[in-house]
């Protein structure tokens, strides 16, 4: 439980292009510290109504090192980012599935049907990247590749950093927003953003977008992931968990 294996979404590596602030600065900034980590979304939503005026601000350029910046925070909780070519790449899907495969990279992007869509990224801590060009595949469409057996009903991520793992019920990565991405701002998914295939869950918070995304198992039972063994809700609807947001804001 110590204060620093709980430090937010550490490792917090930098921003794209822009400055480098560290989650524990921006708590610090409101003397919150580590107990910004230790209450949770109670917490953080406090922090987050303290920084709405200076994210207002951000708008005119004057803050642009605090969140609401509309740039990316690069996050591995591992501290560092696992390197895969796309040649070495492989997507396990396996469990409760009728045909378990392993996809290469160029069998990701030519034996099943690719989908583009543009469409918002916000971390719950209060960052938020508007209008990101995604590719990829339709979760559904994988599953639809394998075949889902009778008696699923949730999936399980797995990185290949080794740490960090997601979960969704098997309606939420049915919905068509639910990407194995392989593209990412008009490019194959750099390193640092998870790729070459990472996940992007386009109605909720960005930690259910799992980088480095090595294998998918289909289950009948629900797993938390990684932030929710500590704390972070499981239906991380934007809007509806965590505190934030307002609860009426419509989802999507
Ligand atoms: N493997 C892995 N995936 C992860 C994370 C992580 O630390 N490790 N952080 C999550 C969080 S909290 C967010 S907001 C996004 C950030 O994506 P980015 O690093 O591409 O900005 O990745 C999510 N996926
Ligand atoms: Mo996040």
């Amino acid at each position: 439980m110590a204060s620093s294996e709980r430090d937010g979404e550490a490792a917090d590596l930098g921003e794209v292009g822009g400055r480098r602030i560290g989650r524990r600065a921006v708590l610090g900034l409101f003397g919150l510290g580590a107990a910004g980590v230790v209450f949770g979304a109670k917490v953080q939503g406090a922090v987050d109504r303290a920084l709405r005026p200076l994210t207002l601000k951000d708008r005119t350029g004057l803050s642009s090192y605090l969140p609401g910046s509309g740039r990316f925070r690069i996050y591995s909780v591992t501290g560092s980012s696992p390197r895969r070519t796309t040649d070495e790449y492989r997507l396990r899907v396996d469990g409760l599935v009728e045909r378990p495969v392993e996809l290469s990279w160029s069998q990701l992007r030519t034996d099943l049907p690719q989908t583009r869509m543009t469409k918002d990224f916000q971390c719950v801590t209060g960052w938020r990247v508007e209008e990101v060009a995604w590719a990829g595949v339709r979760m559904r469409d994988v599953l639809d590749h394998v075949g889902v057996k009778a008696g699923a009903t949730h999936l399980r991520f797995w990185s290949f950093d080794g740490t960090y793992t997601e979960s969704l019920t098997l309606d939420q990565a049915r919905r068509p927003d639910v990407l194995v991405a392989h593209e990412m701002l008009g490019k194959t998914v750099t390193r640092d953003h998870g790729g070459p295939v990472r996940l992007y869950v386009a109605p909720m918070y960005g930690y259910k977008s799992l980088k480095w995304l090595d294998r998918i198992e289909v289950v009948d039972r629900l797993v938390p992931g990684y932030w929710e063994e500590l704390g972070y809700d499981v239906d991380a609807w934007i809007g509806r968990s965590n505190g934030r947001d307002g609860a009426d804001e419509p989802v999507g």
